[in-house]
């Protein structure tokens, strides 16, 4: 049982992440299309600079994935992702002490990612692979467990939901809550992701939102991810380097209706707009 409320920290390996108040998690994405033309090492020390910048921001946690999931993307091999990610984890962690988290649904990855030293796991799959739900019990560490409808490569095609989407996802990310306890993950190792953009319609995403505090009924803290996505060029007529503004827009509304963790690739700006937002909320907040 729980009393609604949500733990004020999580300890993420040697890390202990305060989320009394919202964070801001950086993306990292190492997958070939974001490398740089100068090969894997450069690449890496790119990866590198990039995250240390997001630290320097604000960033409390730094998101790594080594599988696109962007919508139409095809699957990967979990050597592939691996051969992606695990040096530029084993790098973050040395160097820059920073708690990484693993954007992975590969057991295999989650395996790797907790042996280098990574301090969540993030599953936009929400451990339904097989063998998922072991490796992600046996890492010891939290894991956001992510709603999808379908796989990336054909979610987009026509989202449809028999039932408002608020409630399937309450119930699918309940059955999953179930699912882990069942496989000896404590609920208290997890963080709740409704998953904007993945097999939702802009329509769906919206009303998603507008209806995300909800999800805090089940006493875990949550996870939203906006940031540059779908969404905001649909509703604004925006290319994705244009999205900013109206990232920084939802980030702002999903404070407000309950997210503790916001995944953003424009970390600065982020963080200022989501301590404003707590400012408010707290009436006297300062960062
Ligand atoms: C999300 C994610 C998200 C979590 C991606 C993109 C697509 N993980 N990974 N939540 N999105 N937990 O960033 O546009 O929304 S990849």
């Amino acid at each position: 049982m729980n009393d609604g409320q949500v733990a004020s920290a999580l300890q993420c390996g040697r890390h202990r992440l305060d989320i009394s108040y919202p964070r801001v998690m950086g993306i990292l994405n190492v997958t070939p299309d974001s490398f740089s033309d100068g090969g894997q090492h450069v690449a890496i020390d790119d990866a590198l600079r990039h995250a240390e910048r997001m630290l320097a921001e604000g960033a409390a946690i730094i998101d790594v994935g080594g599988e696109s999931t962007r919508p139409g993307a095809v699957e990967v091999s979990s050597q592939q992702e691996l051969d992606r990610v695990a040096p530029v984890v084993e790098r973050l962690v040395r160097e820059l002490d920073a708690l990484v988290s693993v954007d992975t649904s590969a057991p295999e990855v989650m395996r790797e990612a907790a042996a280098l030293g990574a301090g969540m796991l993030n599953d936009v799959r929400g451990l339904r692979r097989e063998g998922a739900l072991g490796a992600a019990a046996l890492s010891g560490l939290p894991v956001c467990v992510m709603h999808m409808a379908g796989e990336p490569e054909t979610m987009q095609r026509a989202p449809g939901y028999e039932q408002p989407v608020e409630e399937v996802v309450a119930a699918f990310l309940e059955a999953r809550i179930r699912a882990c306890e069942a496989a000896g993950l404590r609920r208290e190792r997890l963080i709740l992701d409704p998953g904007f953009g993945f097999g939702k319609s802009v329509e769906h995403n919206l009303r998603l939102l507008n209806r995300m505090a909800g999800l805090t009924d089940l006493g875990l803290p949550i996870l939203a991810g906006m940031s540059r996505k779908s969404m905001i060029g649909k509703v604004l007529e925006r290319p994705v380097e244009e999205r900013l503004p109206g990232s920084l827009a939802l980030a702002a509304l999903a404070v407000e209706r309950g997210a503790r963790i916001l995944r953003v690739h424009d970390v600065g700006p982020s963080v200022d707009a989501v301590n404003m937002t707590w400012a408010v909320m707290e009436e006297g907040f300062t960062p």
